[in-house]
């Protein structure tokens, strides 16, 4: 039974006319899907609505941020009372600091704490930090990582073992990725030959901890340490991106959970309890390299802003007042990827999961691991492409890309996931025909 997108069609129509591709991220115009994206109206706890009214189960939580779901109470209770005492200030105020200490709480190794507006401005402003501090240029970052859109960021995915910088979009000039170095995730061996070319020059290594843009592909055994005795011995920075998984793997996210204690962490998502909050920090002396203190300069309008603040720190205290949170999404999770798993074996539908904790990916694989982009891609997209629209059709709400991780929150209930594995099986009928 096809959704009625009627509205969201026509307003797609009109904001197509006025914003490139009627969004203002791409992945969100459901190009690699087909069709047309529903406009969300509203959402509450682990459910969104359309402006057709169509209700969804969501696992996209706005890709991340919302680990308690839509409308929290105590994140709605403190944007009310930080809004209605001024929204912006451009000034120091206490409660970034709480914030700042509640990162360093549950995060050790962030010693000193910079809090921007964004994910990529984190990633941004720690490479540059780490540039600055070590007076190195080379970064090494790794195949089907994302860190955000800054320039240097925007290189093409190699194949071969190391990959020169060039530019993957239009507009980032060759002299701004030519310093940055990718190699295939997992692969020790070519990070430890790249740095062994390039070790006096290189300032970082940059990695997510454990990938989640091209969908949820864990570190292999030994891989973090690796890198983290290779930036020892060059001298280079390690730099984890733990935008998708800082507060998501638990409070000291994958830092925590793989017990690898980086040079620099970059955070979002999570921090900022759905509104707009990006930090980096690290260990103290290089975290002093930052204007004012040190000459790296880094500043920002809304940086620390009080109301995102806010909101970022009622989800911290969530988790802080709440000992058993990780260990039932992770069960929750687990669970539900095991139901969803059984299925598809049961309908002898290849898909492969992969899970850390409450972020999963169904890769639709007969292999029995997807461990780099190289293996992500070469996975069915067109079987992805029909499932995702049959799980839509039965009102359940999944990242428009093969190439992401679907979330369980802490307000996912029994109706939601049966919800989701109920429409799963029916989708599964469509694809085992
Ligand atoms: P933002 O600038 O989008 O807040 O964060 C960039 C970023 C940095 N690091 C990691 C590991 C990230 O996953 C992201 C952004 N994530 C994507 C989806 N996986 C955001 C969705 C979008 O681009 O619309």
């Amino acid at each position: 039974m096809p959704l009625n997108l009627d509205k969201s069609r026509r307003l797609f129509e009109r904001s197509s006319e006025l914003i490139p591709g009627g969004v203002n991220s791409p992945v969100r115009a459901y190009r690699s899907v087909g069709g047309t994206p529903p406009f969300i109206s509203r959402g509450s706890g682990a459910r969104v609505w359309d402006v057709d009214g169509n209700e969804y189960v969501d696992h996209v939580c706005s890709w991340g941020p919302l680990l308690f779901g839509h409308a929290h109470p105590a994140v709605l209770e403190a944007v009310n009372e930080a809004a209605a005492n001024g929204t912006s200030f451009g000034a120091p105020t206490e409660s970034e600091l709480l914030l700042a200490e509640a990162i360093r709480r549950c995060m050790p190794s962030m010693e000193k704490v910079r809090l921007v507006s964004s994910g990529t401005e984190a990633t941004m402003s720690a490479v540059r930090l780490a540039r600055g501090v070590t007076g190195r240029e080379a970064v090494i970052k790794f195949n089907g990582c994302y860190h955000g859109h800054s320039d240097g960021f925007l290189v093409q995915a190699g194949s071969g073992a190391t990959t020169l910088g060039s530019p993957d979009s239009p507009g980032v000039i060759p002299g701004t990725v030519a310093a940055t170095l990718q190699v295939p995730f997992n692969d020790l061996a070519a990070v430890e030959e790249t740095a062994a070319r390039h070790g006096d020059t290189l300032a970082a290594v940059i990695v997510e901890p454990v990938a989640g843009n091209m969908g949820v592909i864990p570190p292999a055994p030994g891989f973090l340490e690796g890198l983290r005795a290779l930036c020892d011995r060059h001298g280079a920075l390690l730099i984890f991106d733990e935008v998708i998984t800082g507060f998501r793997l638990g409070r000291d996210g994958a830092q925590g959970h793989y017990g690898v204690r980086p040079d620099l962490t970059t955070l979002g998502k999570i921090i900022g309890g759905g509104l707009p909050l990006g930090a980096f920090g690290g260990r103290a002396e290089v975290m002093d390299g930052l204007a004012p203190v040190g000459p790296v300069y880094q500043a920002g309008t809304l940086s620390g802003n009080p109301v995102a603040v806010a909101a970022g720190l009622a989800a911290l205290q969530l988790i802080e007042g709440d000992d058993g949170l990780y260990r039932r999404l992770d069960q929750t999770t687990q669970a539900l990827v095991a139901e969803l798993e059984g299925a598809a074996r049961e309908m002898g539908v290849p898909i492969r999961y992969q899970r850390v904790g409450s972020m999963f990916t169904h890769f639709f694989t007969a292999a029995d691991r997807v461990t780099g982009y190289d293996d992500a891609r070469a996975c069915d997209l067109e079987a992805f492409r029909r499932y995702f629209g049959a799980m839509l059709e039965r009102g359940v709400y999944l990242a428009p890309s093969a190439f992401e991780a679907a979330f369980v929150s802490a307000v996912h209930g029994q109706g939601d996931l049966e919800r989701t594995v109920r429409a799963h099986r029916a989708a599964l009928e469509g694809l085992a025909d």
